[in-house]
């Protein structure tokens, strides 16, 4: 058969799915069979993701579509602006088997479950066989994180992880942990030193292919949050590798020590920024945890740096998927204590007062980036404390970071940093008042708040309302255990000095809420 004729399988090929050995790839023949792949409108609307992300994944999609050519992939690539383009994977896939015939369609599984919910029903709308394959470039399948789950009265990551060190023989000695112990976090929670020499994630110039989809982004997604440039993203597999190299090189040595601390105008620390990469299919996870085991049996890195970084790909990474796939659709809805406020307008600015707050919206704003300690001590520990809907929280991390989907975003925003879940993927809801972020960061110091008041108008807001929300949700949380001890430090205090914390904490989510700048 010759590749003029018509094409045996229709191979759909998805935004986050740019990895040469995708299974559908894998399955499919590059002499008989078409590769499509669509910019559609409906994928950068369903939230309005940031200008950047949009920009990276076209860019890194028109570049997959180039090397799969050169690899002798026949393409078919519908670009944002072609005028017969519907919009969305349906409508082109009901093109596309118009153009082709197919006499199958395959695709890997999506990372979404709206999608897979409407790939469900192409069988029938499109009278053709769908083959939905298993997506095997996660260390474990959906269904091997069931079966763990399964009877299980708690799903604790940490008793996961321990299974796929066992599994993946990743930092194993025999079947004993490395060095003795399994987590190595309490070497890990060093605040880092303004003055420390610090790493920066390796940029990369636009070419004419990300220009070209600057220029349309810039465009049609005008109204979309975010800065587009300066763009500096890897768009293809080799940048991502350098990008990837770099890091190891550069930054993985200190990753573990520093992995909590957050610095004035450093945006990336000892942080990877890979997780872009990992997650639209340009670097792939088992090869970089084998980099990095690597790099410690080489003596070039300490093994806290390897085990952090380590735990969090085969650990959170893998188990987050887990939880989605196990929990959804319901999940997103999840709002165990009944938190009803809107998302504050700051979110979309970046302009308070809070210097904490301001840099890590500025920043996400900026670069579609912010760090890991940034999203869940800051933005998430903040909204939370306010009352935020944890599905507005949701819908605004999908939207702002380059690395959001949302089996990966939505257990990391619901789950552990909104408690919105109850507690089935963090055992305590992730909440500090300013001290934490004093202890943690350089940021107070310049704050026009005062993080050592903990009432009053020039308080930090942080502290009162940390006291406020144990109060308000004493009903669900103070059963916790590892809540005992703020609930028994929040009942000795005198009542005159609870009554004025209530009151600062009132008085800030009023202004916060009537839309003053706080
Ligand atoms: P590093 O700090 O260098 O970590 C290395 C890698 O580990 C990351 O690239 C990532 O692949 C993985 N990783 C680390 N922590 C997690 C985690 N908790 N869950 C899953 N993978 C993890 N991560 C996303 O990839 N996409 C998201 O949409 C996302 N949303 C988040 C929302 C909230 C509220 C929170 C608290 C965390 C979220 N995370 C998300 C997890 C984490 O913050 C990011 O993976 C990390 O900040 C990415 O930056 P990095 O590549 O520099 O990570
Ligand atoms: C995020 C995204 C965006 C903005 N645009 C597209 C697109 O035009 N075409 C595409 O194939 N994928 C896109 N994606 C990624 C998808 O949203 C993602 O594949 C699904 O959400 C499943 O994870
Ligand atoms: Fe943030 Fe409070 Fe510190 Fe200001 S004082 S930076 S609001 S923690």
């Amino acid at each position: 058969m010759t590749k003029t004729e018509k094409c045996r399988s229709l191979v759909l090929v998805l935004g986050d799915q740019l990895s040469t050995d995708l299974s559908s790839l894998k399955r499919a023949d590059p002499d008989r069979d078409t590769v499509l792949m669509a910019e559609v409108m409906a994928e950068a609307t369903y939230v309005r993701h940031h200008k950047k992300k949009i920009a990276f994944l076209f860019s890194a999609m028109r570049h997959f579509a180039e090397e799969l050519k050169e690899a002798g992939w026949t393409v078919d690539y519908v670009k944002l602006d072609d005028p017969d383009n519907t919009g969305s994977f349906k409508g082109e896939v009901q093109r596309a088997c118009g153009r082709l015939r197919p006499e199958q369609i395959l695709v890997t599984e999506p990372g979404e479950w709206r999608v897979l919910e409407d790939m469900r029903s192409w069988s029938d709308a499109f009278d053709l066989p769908v083959e939905i394959l298993t997506d095997t470039r996660f260390f474990s399948t959906v269904a091997d994180f069931r079966a763990w789950a399964d009877g299980r009265k708690q799903l604790r990551m940490e008793y996961f992880y321990r299974e796929m060190r066992r599994s993946t023989g990743l930092l194993m000695d025999g079947d004993k942990p490395a060095g003795g112990k399994w987590n190595y976090d309490a070497a890990n929670r060093k605040p880092a030193k303004p003055d420390l020499f610090m790493p920066e994630p390796k940029r990369f110039t636009p070419d004419a292919i990300t220009r070209e989809v600057l220029e349309m982004v810039g465009e049609r997604f005008s109204g979309h949050i975010g800065d587009l440039e300066p763009f500096w993203f890897a768009v293809t597999r080799k940048d991502a590798e350098k990008a990837c190299d770099h890091f190891l090189t550069e930054a993985l040595a200190d990753f573990g020590t520093y992995q909590d601390a957050m610095l004035s105008g450093r945006k990336f620390l000892f942080h990877s920024v890979l997780s872009a990469y990992l997650n639209a299919g340009l670097l792939d996870a088992k090869a970089l945890c084998r980099k990095v085991e690597e790099a410690w049996q080489a003596d070039k890195v300490p093994l806290n740096a390897a085990e952090g970084f380590i735990r969090q790909i085969v650990g959170w990474r893998e188990y987050v998927r887990g939880i989605y796939w196990l929990k959804m659709p319901d999940y997103v809805d999840s709002n165990a204590l009944g938190a009803d406020r809107p998302l504050p307008d700051f979110y979309w600015t970046g302009k308070t007062r809070m210097r904490c707050l301001a840099e890590a919206i500025g920043q996400t704003l900026e670069e579609a980036y912010a760090h890991h300690i940034q999203r869940l001590m800051l933005t998430g520990n903040f909204a939370l404390l306010a009352g935020v809907r944890p599905k507005d929280v949701h819908e605004w991390y999908l939207m702002v970071y380059a690395d959001a989907y949302e089996w990966v975003e939505a257990p990391n925003t619901i789950g552990m940093s909104q408690f919105a879940d109850g507690g089935l993927l963090g055992s305590k809801p992730y909440v500090s008042s300013g001290n934490y972020i004093d202890k943690m960061s350089d940021y107070c110091g310049a704050c026009s708040y005062d993080v050592r008041q903990k009432t009053g108008s020039e308080a930090c807001p942080f502290n009162a309302l940390y006291w406020d929300f144990l109060d308000r949700n004493r009903k669900v949380l103070q059963g916790n255990p590892r809540l005992a001890q703020p609930y028994a430090s929040w009942d000795r205090m005198k009542q005159s000095r609870q009554k004025d914390l209530k009151e600062s904490a009132a008085d800030f989510r009023k202004r916060l809420f009537d839309g003053e700048e706080v």
